[in-house]
């Protein structure tokens, strides 16, 4: 827990025009520190996000930010470009006083605000379906603008963020070294991933061939895409860290993997976890008609894919960092990355028993 004074002195070093009144911090994130700086009393004081990038997680925030700077640009430009109003629609980042978009802090803690988007929730849990369709209009909105943007501009912030053979191979990199001794204790749910290692390959496989390499967020949480609280549309995407070349099913799989998912991502008893697929449809249907004339085909083909993959991969991370003693997601108690990568593995068996019928429902919209 870093100070009251800490953050006050940090929060110096951005022209907010005063001292915050109030700080508050919001703890829906799982890798970095976040905090809601309030500048008055009242109502209409304005407000700021502050946070403290995991430079464990993101080894470089100098590019990281760069990136942002560059992806927000865009998008501001892209909104204006039509006459719609940016200012609630995209991030907007305030500099540092050194200039730059990020205050280093005297112990190479690394900072940056942006202004907070005020009428607007993160759901972390949503259970309509008109909303969660707003969300996969969000995400697809987000992905269609982005789409003529020069990827090569982009810094990978985390290299091989989404490479899940990749990540299967760290995974048994940490069974073999079994650093917080707790690789007996699992021996099962071992068993559950090293029988899935086709599956991790099948999306790495294809990209930059079948699948096309595009711009996309990386880190669709529910939480990450900004609901208009009067009109119940899609805002504002948030958290755009791991902006980076990717595949739209990546994108598009790990927001119904939590959105649909009919308990937390970190409940603890399995049996509440289930796969909604009437969430399924909506965001679906949310998503295709957000990017319609952008994605392929074969991409709208293999979207259930995307979902299935990457519930594989957050319970393999889960369950990677569990061995590799809690080192990578903050937790809120021990064994907390063993319920959650548990939790995780429930879903993808249900997600794997929906297959089919996902399948035949995204080919039905083909053909609409
Ligand atoms: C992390 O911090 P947050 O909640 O936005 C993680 C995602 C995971 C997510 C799981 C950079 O995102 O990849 O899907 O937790 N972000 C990073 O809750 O690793
Ligand atoms: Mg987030």
């Amino acid at each position: 827990m870093i100070d009251h004074d800490s953050i006050l002195a940090v929060a110096s070093h951005f022209d907010l025009g005063g001292t915050p009144v109030a700080v508050k911090e919001l703890t829906a994130g799982n890798i970095n520190v976040t905090y809601r700086l309030d500048m008055g009393e009242d109502k209409t004081a304005p407000r700021y996000v502050l946070q403290r990038i995991n430079t464990v997680a993101f080894k470089d925030p100098v590019s990281l930010m760069e990136n942002i700077g560059l992806v927000t640009a865009h998008i501001r430009q892209s909104y204006e470009a039509e006459g719609i109003d940016p200012a609630r629609r995209v991030l907007n980042i305030v500099p540092a006083d050194n200039g730059t978009l990020l205050y280093t802090d005297p112990e190479g803690g690394a900072w940056r605000a942006y202004g907070f988007v005020e009428d607007a929730t993160a759901y972390n849990a949503i259970e309509s379906a008109a909303l969660f369709r707003e969300a996969g209009v969000g995400f697809g909105e987000f992905q269609t603008r982005l789409a003529d943007f020069p990827a090569e501009k982009l810094t990978e912030t985390i290299p091989g963020f989404h490479n899940t053979a990749r990540r299967f191979e760290t995974f048994m990199a940490s069974v073999e070294k079994d650093a917080a001794g707790r690789v007996a204790s699992v021996a099962e749910e071992i068993e559950f991933f090293t029988s899935r290692k086709a599956l991790m390959s099948s999306i790495v496989d294809r990209l930059g061939g079948e699948l096309p390499l595009r711009v996309t967020h990386n880190d669709t949480k529910l939480n990450n895409v900004l609901i208009d609280d009067e009109t119940g549309k899609a805002l504002c995407v948030i958290d755009l860290d791991t902006v980076m070349p990717g595949s739209a099913l990546y994108d598009y799989g790990d927001a119904v993997r939590y959105g649909a998912c009919t308990a937390a991502e970190d409940e603890p008893d399995t049996s509440k976890i289930g796969f909604d697929m009437e969430l399924f449809r909506a965001f679906t249907e949310g998503f295709v008609s957000a990017t319609a004339g952008n994605l392929t085909d074969t991409e709208i083909k293999l979207l259930p894919l995307g979902i299935a993959v990457i519930t594989c991969e957050l319970a393999m991370r889960f369950m990677t960092d569990y061995l590799d003693g809690d080192v990578y997601f903050k937790t809120a108690y021990e064994g907390h990355n063993l319920v959650r990568a548990r939790a995780q593995m429930k879903l993808l068996t249900e997600v794997e028993a929906k297959m089919e019928e996902m399948y035949a429902f995204v080919e039905g919209l083909l053909n609409k």
